[in-house]
């Protein structure tokens, strides 16, 4: 895989199957990531140092996502100067993301953090490659690419629908 610029990282590991997903977009762009579980409030020291270190490291920009009380992108954004994107994740045990969504987009002023929908761990991926292709004419035409398949899509569902045929 190529040099990791992204990191995900996430507060548990029954947060996997959603963080995934941006690491599956990722993959299609291409670009190189690392992916880390550590926890705001579990494994704060870990937390602290990764956040600490990670721009020396090479990376660009972090993705984190967190259920329930989800510090763990303020915590990282507290520790960085590199971009934080957060996702609130839908937890078993949490109140359905709304906890998540509050802890990770509420941040106080002089530390953001990019809050996306609950579970929205693509849309971080797409929001961490648009802001990399700023940089990166490859990646720029690449989310053209991206779009242009997307639009083509929903035209074909349409299409079959209108013929009677199911969409899905
Ligand atoms: C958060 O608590 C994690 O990000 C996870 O979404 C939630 C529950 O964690 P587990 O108890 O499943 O490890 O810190």
């Amino acid at each position: 895989m190529a040099t990791p610029i992204v990191s995900i990282i996430m507060g548990s590991k029954s947060d996997f199957n959603t963080m995934k997903k941006a690491a599956d977009v990722l993959d299609s762009f291409d670009l190189g990531y690392e992916m880390e579980i550590m926890s705001a409030h579990r494994t704060p020291e870990k937390v602290a140092e990764y956040a600490k270190t990670a721009a020396k490291r090479g990376l660009k920009i972090i993705i984190c996502g967190a259920g329930m009380s989800a510090h763990l992108a303020g915590v990282v954004a507290a520790h960085t100067d590199l971009p934080v994107i957060g996702i609130p994740l839908s937890s078993a045990q949490g109140l359905g993301g709304m906890d998540a969504l509050l802890s990770t987009a509420q941040m106080p002023k002089g530390v953001p953090v990019a809050a996306v929908a609950i579970n929205g761990s693509v849309n971080a991926a797409l929001l961490a490659i648009k802001i990399l292709a700023l940089s990166d004419n490859t990646l720029t035409d690449k989310f053209k690419a991206y779009k242009e398949n997307m639009r083509k899509e929903i035209e074909e569902a349409s299409q079959k629908m209108k013929k009677g045929e199911s969409p899905l």
